[in-house]
């Protein structure tokens, strides 16, 4: 039996020795070469720091995007960590990084780290990343109408530490030449090709199920059925208004607040699918976790893109755990640099922790005996065997 006032320590513990799945990444396995981004350069240019550049350097965007990647990491560098402090989530994210690879944190030129980066064996750093992040495997997102990727599948095996996810967004959300049939045949043969554990889409807040249009027919005539027929889930990621403003292209993403009862028709006439969801918005979670408790097959995942932060994953937790238990995935990273799953898997063990052991504080205050194992199964629950469960892997 644990003690109330060592509940957090215990908690703490437990989550750090849990290896997780990253169900959600913009990360490529090392057989996809360039497409893999890693190292100082790219984790400088990440499109949450360019946001972020903007409103502290008197650059303009139309005088940045011509720079050359390292050019840019050099600008970025100088506005967000030397000139000021990098307190928010983002800059503060590439100190971590930079703090775990036992780096000084504080030059104020790129020279050593990029030294470091340089003297970097891909598959050992790989594995060392992995190690630092307590990180089992992750999933990648597989666009099989991206000319870059798609002729890289003919001739590769991706590390198994690297699962694949097909993703669905130029083939729903753009205009392409698919009617149903064609459009089941490619998700049909390219989940098996890939050995998708799950098919995902991004849809804006103006998302409406059922609706005329042209991407609920392909949903209901050939990405349910296949993903039904292959018993994987969809994943939907609800309430990206793309390019609200173009000018700081990927960085100019924003969020809306969608009409969940979309998610209850869908889950409602479609009891043969699993749906994993989740929602950009704060204002949506509440009736997330209230449709969850409705329809079984709705697993929640995640907080997603700019709920990514402390505070938010908190309050987003902390409600999800008292409506739902443990059935459902508190936290994917979706990192598009290699080693960011080392400061974000952190961040979230460190705000998690607290979380945790609060609600068995809560439970242990009510009459129950907590003991390490328990709390063990939880986790694993939460951070493994809940996806697993889900994709049938
Ligand atoms: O649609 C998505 O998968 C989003 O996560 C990304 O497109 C977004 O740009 C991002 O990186 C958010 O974290
Ligand atoms: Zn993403």
């Amino acid at each position: 039996m644990i003690e109330t006032v060592k509940l957090e320590s215990v908690v703490a513990d437990v989550l750090a020795s849990t290896q997780v799945v990253d169900i959600h990444t913009h990360l490529f396995a090392p057989e996809f070469g360039s497409l893999g981004l890693w190292g100082i350069d790219h984790l400088l240019t990440y499109h949450y720091l360019e946001a972020e550049l903007f409103r502290s350097a008197p650059i303009r965007p139309e005088h940045y995007w011509p720079l050359t990647t390292e050019k840019r990491a050099d600008v970025i560098w100088k506005w967000l960590f030397v000139e000021n402090n990098p307190i928010s989530e983002a800059t503060r994210g590439v100190i971590a990084v930079l703090q775990a690879f036992g780096l000084d944190t504080c030059e104020r030129t790129l020279t050593r780290y990029r030294d470091f980066f340089r003297g970097q064996n891909l598959p050992e750093h790989l594995t060392r990343v992995f190690e630092l992040a307590g990180i089992e495997s992750v999933v990648m997102t597989n666009d099989p109408l991206d000319p870059e990727e798609a002729p890289l599948w003919d001739s590769l095996k991706p590390d198994p530490r690297f699962h694949a996810a097909l993703r669905l967004d130029r083939l729903l959300n753009h205009e392409t030449p698919y009617n149903s049939a064609e459009a089941r045949r490619l998700v049909e043969t390219w989940a098996t090709r890939i050995r998708a554990v799950y098919m995902a889409v991004s849809l804006p807040d103006s998302f409406t199920f059922p609706a005329q249009d042209r991407r609920n027919q392909l949903l209901t005539e050939a990405v349910l059925p296949v993903c039904r027929d292959l018993d994987i889930p969809l994943s939907l990621m609800i309430g990206v208004r793309r390019q609200v403003n173009p000018a700081i292209q990927l960085a100019g993403d924003a969020s809306g607040r969608a009409d969940l009862r979309s998610i209850e028709t869908m889950c409602r006439e479609f009891p043969g699918n699993r749906f994993l969801v989740s929602v950009l918005s704060r204002e949506n979670q509440h009736e997330l976790c209230v449709y969850a408790r409705k329809f079984a097959n709705l697993m929640p995942f995640g907080c997603w893109w700019f709920l990514n932060n402390p505070s938010m994953v908190e309050e987003i937790t902390r409600e999800r755990l008292e409506m739902l238990g443990t059935s459902f995935i508190p936290q994917h990273s979706d990192a598009r640099v290699l080693e960011q799953i080392i400061y974000k898997w952190r961040n979230t063990r460190r705000t998690l922790a607290p979380v945790l052991a609060n609600a068995y504080r809560l439970l242990a205050e009510d009459g129950r005996t907590i003991e390490r194992a328990a709390i063990q199964r939880d986790l694993q629950r939460l951070f493994r065997t809940n996806f697993y469960n889900w994709t049938s892997r």
